[in-house]
């Protein structure tokens, strides 16, 4: 029955306590809407100016310094106050002006505060000046879609996370036509600066369009978003000035949270291991920062494994006086078989759960693999270059795309060339939804979509295969408490020390294994018999049944992917100020007339009071990517440093955290993401550990 039916319940919805119950607005929203940041004591100061920073030099890619020939001489700016100025410069600095802002990429928490702090700073420099919203990311620029951002939105927004107030889009303005069309949008709207939020590829937009509007007048400023946390900065030297993209440590906490909750559920009814993948399209940078704050038992980090060296394949090479390639890099077969070790020795502790952490990219790293994904990104792109049509549209089925594959092996000449026998026959070997995931369209930028890719599944199949071998082999075993057994046993009445060396391989540990020539209910009843413990065709006692089918282990997994939900969770305290300063050091940026230079502050890794305004120069970090099977100019991803603290803790952690022995699990309970108190961790693990001076080798 509705209210209009009964005008009793009407009244009821209008009480005030249930109006506030109902309410879009609580107390949580309301809060952090009043919330202020802290700003950096700079740019709290009337006027600011640049200072070029000659200590940081980068090394130039020479096609970045051809293609972008205005902005490529452009250096690190730090920003300081001008104490004096003159009126010249106050007349300058704080002229009216149209400022454009458009998101692009994936959502990042934080991005509101990017744009209240640049509202704030330009109001409060000019309250005539205006701050335009371009809407759905870059197409917004294109289609010329932009939106006055008044005080009203920039309040609802504040210190919230999402890019709802103007959504965001991925698409890539790399067409002189979609340049043109940018340009013209801006001349329309009568722009005198474009801001670009994003990632890596946003940030490569940001500097063709400093490089294209140069002469027009219009200033392109980029600022560092994403939650994957590898927009980082370092220059030829290793200094570092943008130790971190926002979005980053929101994402990480949330992540953290969920997994954290699961190493209490999983050693609670210890039962399931629980496999999370997590967002991070290449870089493990996430994955890193779950395993510091959790403590799982097992976390994936591509890096590393990238890094691994077969030490025995090279021996025996040198032996033989030639280089085995193959030695360096993992295959997906042996971290299969590094998965499973860690799963046995968990089992044979009586762990058979837990949590184990697997990032989105993780199969990029996997040599193999790698060398399929630039195969056939270079086989898509041959294809579109000398076709008319599209590859997905000519071969829309994965069989078509098999099909093609397979007449490629047969052929002599082109494609021929990238691919042989050998990688049909690898990609044959693959499950089909794997081989459909490699053969997905690349995005607009031409990255693999590793989020569309069903990573955890290809690794668990391989990894419950393995395990059934362990188990036909007896050496995957679920460990028994002794304590437990010689229960069992005396109640019913037998010699516990009689039946367990017989049984178990380590009857003088707490926790039992059962004997490695133990594969079946055969091979335990006949171990019993040969030991005259039972007579054969008998009755097995129950108990004695019971302790067999206990040390049977069960490989029950759960999924979860770690994605989007976090990344549209509200930003940390961190994320927030971070994100506030970084909007008011755009416009710092701006009222000095810089272009080509994304926003940044130094020290993040430091204390609050220590942070650093500054200006990086855009052009000089980029360098040449195989995108969509050809070379593009693009700013570099930056990876996990398999040499940094943050990596070097959680390596000489790993077998602490595995925990596979008697005992208790080492998880850490990072606990909810919280606004306030003083419990509120101040900035990413994984910062505070590099930030510190390196432990030594
Ligand atoms: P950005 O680099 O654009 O910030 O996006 C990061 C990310 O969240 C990755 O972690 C993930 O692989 C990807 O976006 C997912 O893309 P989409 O939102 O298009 O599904």
């Amino acid at each position: 029955m509705t209210s209009e039916e009964n005008p009793d319940f009407q009244a009821f919805l209008d009480r005030p306590e249930v109006q506030e119950a109902i309410s879009n607005i609580n107390s949580d929203l309301t809060d952090r809407r009043r919330y202020k940041p802290s700003q950096c004591e700079v740019l709290t100061q009337a006027y600011t100016m640049l200072q070029t920073q000659e200590q940081y030099s980068f090394d130039i890619d020479p096609e970045a310094e051809k293609l972008l020939p205005d902005i490529i001489d452009k250096r690190v700016q730090k920003i300081v106050e001008a104490s004096a100025p003159e009126k010249s410069f106050k007349d300058m600095h704080n002229k009216k002006r149209k400022i454009g802002i458009v998101f692009s990429g994936g959502p990042a928490p934080g991005g509101h505060n990017v744009i209240a702090g640049l509202y704030d700073a330009a109001k409060k420099a000019n309250p005539d000046s205006e701050i335009w919203g371009f809407l759905m990311g870059p197409d917004g620029i294109i289609e010329n879609e932009a939106i006055n951002l008044t005080k009203d939105i920039i309040d609802q927004h504040r210190n919230l996370g999402g890019f709802g107030m103007i959504k965001t889009g991925r698409t890539k303005i790399n067409t002189q036509q979609k340049m043109d069309l940018s340009k013209e949008t801006c001349k329309a709207l009568g722009l005198d600066t474009l801001v670009v939020v994003g990632g890596d590829d946003s940030n490569t937009n940001a500097a063709f369009l400093a490089q294209e509007m140069h002469n027009d007048g219009v200033q392109v400023i980029g600022v560092p978003k994403t939650i994957d946390g590898d927009v980082q900065v370092k220059d030829a030297k290793g200094k570092i000035l943008c130790a971190m993209s926002f979005g980053f440590h929101t994402a990480a906490r949330a992540f953290s949270e969920s997994v954290s909750n699961l190493c209490t559920d999983c050693s609670s009814d210890v039962k399931y291991w629980h496999i999370c993948k997590v967002m991070g399209r290449s870089a493990s940078h996430i994955a890193l920062e779950i395993a510091l704050q959790t403590h799982a038992n097992i976390t994936l980090i591509g890096e590393d494994i990238a890094d691994y060296t077969d030490l025995t394949q090279v021996e025996q090479a040198k032996k033989d006086g030639t280089i085995d390639f193959r030695a360096y890099g993992i295959t997906l077969r042996h971290l299969s078989r590094v998965l499973c070790d860690a799963i046995i020795s968990r089992a044979a502790a009586g762990k058979n759960y837990g949590v184990m952490v697997i990032p989105e990219g993780v199969l990029e790293f996997v040599n193999e693999i790698q060398m399929l994904i630039i195969k056939l990104n270079t086989i898509i792109a041959l294809h579109n270059r000398t076709h008319d049509d599209d590859f997905h549209t000519v071969f829309p089925t994965l069989e078509d795309k098999i099909e093609h594959l397979r007449r490629i092996t047969r052929r002599k000449a082109s494609a021929a060339g990238i691919w042989n026998q050998q990688d049909h026959d690898l990609f044959s070997d693959m499950p089909d939804f794997f081989q459909e995931g490699l053969l997905t369209e690349r995005d607009s930028h031409g990255n693999f979509q590793f989020s569309l890719v069903k990573t955890e599944k290809v690794l668990m199949e391989m990894v419950k295969d393995y395990l059934k071998e362990l188990a036909d082999t007896g050496k995957y075993k679920q460990g028994l408490s002794k304590a437990w057994f010689q229960k069992m046993l005396i109640r019913e009445n037998l010699n516990p020390d009689q039946f367990g060396p017989v049984l178990f391989k380590n009857y003088s540990n707490d926790i039992l294994v059962l004997k490695k020539a133990i594969i079946s209910k055969k091979t335990y009843e006949q171990a019993l018999i040969k030991a005259e413990l039972i007579e054969a065709n008998s009755i097995i006692p129950a108990s004695i049944e019971t302790v067999y089918n206990k040390s049977i282990p069960k490989f029950k997994t759960q999924t979860h992917f770690y994605g989007y939900d976090g990344r549209g969770n509200a930003p940390t305290r961190f994320d927030c100020i971070y994100t506030y300063n970084l909007g008011l050091t755009v416009f710092s940026l701006i009222a000095n007339g810089a272009t080509g230079l994304m926003a940044a502050i130094r020290n993040l890794e430091k204390e609050f009071s220590e942070w650093e305004p500054i200006g990086i120069p855009i052009a000089p970090l980029m360098s040449l990517e195989e995108r969509k099977g050809k070379l593009e100019l693009v700013l570099e991803k930056t990876l996990v440093d398999v040499n940094s603290n943050a990596f070097k803790v959680v390596e000489e952690l790993r077998e602490k955290w595995l925990a596979a022995q008697p005992g208790p699990d080492q998880y850490r309970k990072p606990g909810p993401i919280r606004f306030d108190g003083a419990s509120e961790e101040n900035r990413p693990l994984t910062l505070q550990l590099n930030g510190l001076e390196s432990g030594g080798e």
